[in-house]
């Protein structure tokens, strides 16, 4: 694995975590950051031996937007020359399962990179919010886009319209976050639920990953046929055979993630 600047890696068993590490800004996302998160969720993502990743931050901060002390002199033209976080793209199509731990402030770009996981654990004390208009910009890794599609128009509206934060219990309530749990305990539970997941078989857990995506971009009956496809694909897997046949023998399947 690459020697990272601003995160740790780190492996247990088939779940790989990815520690932000900026605490002197709240792990605010920069570029050094972005490269980072990117790279080393490839070569997890490209590495047989890991079935699930989680991605978390400090006790205070999951991360607290995106840089703005270097983006902040800025024009338009050199944003959109250097296509600044084009390469958070690569993240969100990570074809594992991949879990946000959320402690503390997930604001703007944090948010977002919480949005691009498919599943978000958080402590009680964290908070989420898109102070973005209130900087004179918009959400612009994904935000307006995909907190729509989390939890409707309505209520994604008022938060970004807003800029008003939102706690764990209300972002629960809203369908955000999945579960809430104690902060002592965010770590276990995540380890918990990511090492759940990556036990089971990875070719059906890519397959269900990849056609919920389908789900958030295609009309129901294109989406649909991509499900029978993914579907119909694994009866080739070894542990399709492995999972059936210990179903019938009643005993535990032994999956070879293949
Ligand atoms: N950027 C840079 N530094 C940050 C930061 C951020 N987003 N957030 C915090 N820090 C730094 C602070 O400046 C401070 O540094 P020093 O002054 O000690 O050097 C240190 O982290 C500790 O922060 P505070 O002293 O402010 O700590 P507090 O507990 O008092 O307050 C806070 C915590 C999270 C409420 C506060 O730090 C805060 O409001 N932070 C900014 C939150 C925010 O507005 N986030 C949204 C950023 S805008 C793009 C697409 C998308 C975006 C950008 C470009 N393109 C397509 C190109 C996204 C934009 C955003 O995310």
């Amino acid at each position: 694995m690459t020697n990272f600047e601003t995160i740790r890696v780190e492996r247990r068993d088939r779940v790989a975590w990815i520690h932000l590490d900026r605490p002197e800004a709240l792990n605010a996302l920069n570029e050094r950051l972005m490269r980072d998160v990117v790279a080393a969720a490839g070569e997890l993502d490209a590495d047989d031996g890991v079935g699930a990743i989680v991605v978390t931050g400090s006790e205070r901060a999951f991360a607290a937007g995106a840089d703005i002390k270097e983006m902040a002199s800025k024009s338009t033209a050199e944003m959109r020359a250097d296509d600044h976080f084009g390469e958070w793209l690569k993240f969100a199509a990570v074809r594992k399962p991949v879990i946000a731990a959320v402690s503390g402030y997930a604001l703007g770009g944090g948010l977002e990179l919480a949005l691009m996981c498919d599943i978000i654990v958080a402590t009680d004390s964290a908070k989420f919010g898109f102070p973005e208009v209130g900087l004179g910009v918009i959400p612009g890794i994904g935000g307006t886009q995909r907190l729509v599609r989390a939890i409707g128009y309505p209520k994604a509206a008022e938060i970004i319209l807003t800029g008003r934060r939102i706690d764990a219990e209300e972002a629960e309530r809203a369908g955000l976050v999945s579960r809430v749990v104690e902060a002592s305990r965010l770590l276990d539970e995540a380890q918990e639920l990511a090492a759940g997941i990556a036990a089971k078989p990875l070719p059906a857990l890519v397959a269900a990953k990849a056609a919920m995506d389908a789900a958030l971009e295609l009309p129901l009956a294109e989406g649909l046929a991509l499900e029978t496809e993914h579907f119909t694909a694994l009866f080739d897997t070894e542990d399709q055979q492995e999972g059936m046949a210990a179903f019938a023998e009643k005993r535990e399947p032994r999956f070879r993630h293949r």
